[in-house]
């Protein structure tokens, strides 16, 4: 993905203008800063499709200076919103910033300072500036995003299942417990500690939680899921029929993904505390079953060992599950390029947009070596070769020139 901030507005060199005196003072205002490139993380974002339909990004330019000494508007910084746990990447795999909380955010591109004014170069010999800076180019970097695992562990099930209150029985989380379908809407995390380690464990929310807030949203919550090792699904034992739940919570995970599906999982009949549960213990002959109560905390030890030896031979999740990462070649040319316009031509590379931003427009000996350095990157062939005319304008890092072979 190519992130390019704002351009800095470039400074203006005006002069006042006043009756009956023929030059006034200069009066040129600066470049107003380039908007920069945040990526935010939230929990509204699941995955990282988005980025993968589009790879380029930019931000608003700033406006040039006026006249006046009025200094250019700042260009809008570009916020984009990711899933937490994205990790963004340069080009060498380094890592730039790691978002990991809902709410964190990173300024991945700098939007470019904006150019000077002339009013800022007036000096004692000098009365009459008439040149001001250019603005200075906006960051522009190629980055991978890739998504990690949120948790090692997800509790999915029916509303009222009791995924909340195991999560807060396993770990210090406390979540938010409630004896109806509307609770949790974001995956609450917790952290358990185990004979096998540090394990984080996630509360998928509910699909009917989701269903009911419009379509779609059950699987909005089901992506979390992805991103987990083993899936546990949580039943409420005294419910009128367990398992027809836990099969509809199946077909529904298996809709949504036959991957997920397949995971490694465990499964889990809570408030064994309760008559009906205890019945229904009795009753059934299914194998492999854990009996818990979140609330009593019976069955919870064998549950966390059995979630370890399940973490312990569960495979690394495929590429996709786990991680979205998206791998783009680096846009930024080395090299040349040339675009026509409507209003010229405009050129494109990093050195020779770093040229003119090195260069001093004003002074007679660095304009001649800018000259020289234009023709020894193949600028003039380049633009010869694109069907350039003389007077025709060509723009280079923001500022025009006029094409004079
Ligand atoms: N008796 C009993 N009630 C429980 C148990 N676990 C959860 N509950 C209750 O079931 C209701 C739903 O629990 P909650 O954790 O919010 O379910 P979630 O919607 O799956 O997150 C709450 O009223 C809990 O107090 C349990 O083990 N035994
Ligand atoms: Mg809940």
């Amino acid at each position: 993905m190519v992130l390019r901030a704002g351009h800095g507005g470039r400074g203006s060199a005006s002069f006042r203008r006043e009756p009956f005196i023929p030059h006034g003072g200069p009066d040129g205002g600066d470049g107003g800063r380039g908007g920069s490139i945040t990526l935010k993380a939230t929990t509204q974002v699941t995955d990282l499709s988005l980025y993968k339909q589009r790879s380029h990004w930019e931000a608003e330019p700033g406006a040039n200076g006026a006249g006046g000494r009025k200094t250019g508007r700042t260009g809008a910084d570009l916020e984009l919103e990711v899933p937490v746990g994205t990790l963004v990447l340069d080009e060498k795999g380094g890592l730039i910033a790691d978002l990991a909380l809902p709410g964190a955010r990173a300024v991945i591109a700098h939007g470019g300072a904006g150019g000077r004014g002339n009013v800022h170069f007036k000096s004692s010999t000098r009365h009459a500036p008439d040149y001001a800076e250019p603005g200075l180019k906006g960051e522009e970097l190629s980055v991978t995003l890739d998504l990690k695992l949120i948790a090692d562990v997800g509790l999915v099930g029916a509303p009222n299942a009791g995924k909340s209150s195991l999560l807060s029985s396993l770990t210090a989380a406390r979540p938010q417990v409630a004896n109806y379908p509307f609770t949790t809407l974001d995956p609450a995390l917790g952290v358990a500690d185990s004979t096998g380690g540090r394990i984080v464990i996630a509360e998928i929310p509910g699909l009917v939680e989701g269903a009911s807030r419009g379509a779609g949203l059950g699987h909005r919550f089901l992506r979390h899921a992805e991103r987990t090792r083993i899936l546990v699904y949580v039943v409420d034992g005294s419910a009128a029929d367990p398992w027809k739940d836990l099969a509809a919570v199946m077909s529904e995970i298996e809709r949504f993904s036959p991957e997920l599906a397949l995971r490694p999982h465990l499964t889990v009949v809570n408030k064994v505390d309760l008559d009906e549960t205890q019945r229904l213990r009795k009753r059934s002959r299914r194998k492999g079953v854990h009996y818990v109560s979140a609330l009593s905390g019976e069955g919870l030890a064998e549950l966390m060992e059995a979630t370890v030896r399940s973490l312990a031979s569960a495979p690394e999740p495929m590429a996709p599950a786990r991680s979205a990462t998206i791998k783009l070649p680096s846009r930024v040319p080395a090299n040349l390029v040339v675009e026509r316009k409507n209003w010229g031509f405009e050129v494109l590379g990093d050195r020779v947009e770093h040229l003119v931003e090195r260069t001093n427009m004003d002074s007679e000996g660095s304009l001649e070596r800018f000259q020289t350095e234009l023709d020894r990157l193949g600028v003039n062939d380049a633009l010869e070769a694109a069907g350039i005319q003389p007077g025709e304008t060509v723009r280079i890092a923001g500022v025009e020139f006029e094409y004079q072979p």
